[in-house]
């Protein structure tokens, strides 16, 4: 297969809520290959009429590295089809094996176009809010390698974003919990993403230039989870809390 016909049954495994086997155990490729499978395949849904929303960076805490095995930081893209407004209801049957992670979003005042620093971040960015993301990855058993991972579009399957808030000068040491119903199935606080979510948008703006995609106003970034992703189970409410920001949720069904 060339990295097009891999790229189209990635979409396909998506689209269909079918698992594939791993990429990684077929072929060799490298991780540029794989961020170029992973361009290729978004290309399927803009065919299909969705639109770029954001970035997304994945594996910016300790805890995913370690529940995943991989233990580089990736990005992926997000499209209007994977959003799902606060309190929506999330079909099980669209997916294959949902994970959900208590995440942080960011939202574009200004295009960016080039790596930027800490002390830049005010002039791009201009709100924060809670996140939930769900990951869905296209392999079976959820078992992939860095290169399968990214050239998978790093799991991304849908994401949900409470109420925007004026972005607060830090975002270190906020408990950041994901809840099924009243229950805490994980819990850790925000310096579990790069000691600090805002690095997440320096990251963010390096990735995007390097890769040449566009990162616009009024596009998203969800900053990775600060803890281990739990396994999407159906007739939960699923919330994600970050002290002193919100929260938001989904049903599931
Ligand atoms: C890859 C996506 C990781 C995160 O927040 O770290 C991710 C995966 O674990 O399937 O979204
Ligand atoms: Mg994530």
């Amino acid at each position: 297969m060339n990295k097009s016909e891999i790229a189209k049954s990635l979409d396909n495994a998506a689209f269909k809520a079918k698992a594939i086997n791993q990429i990684s155990n077929q072929f060799d490729f490298t991780e540029e290959d794989a961020y170029e499978i992973q361009r290729l395949s978004i290309e399927e849904r803009y065919a299909r009429d969705e639109k770029f929303v954001g970035l997304k960076l994945g594996f910016t805490s300790y805890a995913k590295m370690e529940q995943m095995g991989v233990h580089d930081m990736i990005w992926g893209r997000l499209t209007n089809s994977m959003w799902l407004k606060n309190g929506d209801t999330l079909f099980m049957d669209q997916f294959i094996h949902p994970r959900a992670e208590p995440e942080i979003a960011f939202l574009l005042k200004k295009d960016l176009n080039r790596e930027i620093s800490l002390d830049e971040i005010p002039e791009y960015i201009s709100a924060c809010a809670p996140a939930i993301e769900i990951i869905d990855s296209r392999f079976a058993n959820f078992k992939f390698s860095l290169e399968d991972v990214i050239a998978d579009n790093c799991s991304s399957s849908g994401f949900v974003i409470g109420a925007w808030q004026p972005l607060p000068e830090s975002l270190t040491n906020r408990s950041m919990a994901l809840l099924f119903d009243k229950e805490i199935k994980e819990e850790d606080s925000s310096n579990a993403i790069l000691d600090n979510p805002l690095l997440s948008i320096c990251n963010a703006s390096r990735l995007a230039a390097k890769y040449n995609q566009p990162f616009l106003t009024g596009n998203i970034l969800l900053a990775g989870a600060a803890t281990p992703a739990v396994f999407v189970e159906s007739g939960k409410k699923i919330t994600a809390k970050v002290e002193g920001i919100g929260s938001c949720s989904i049903l599931t069904k």
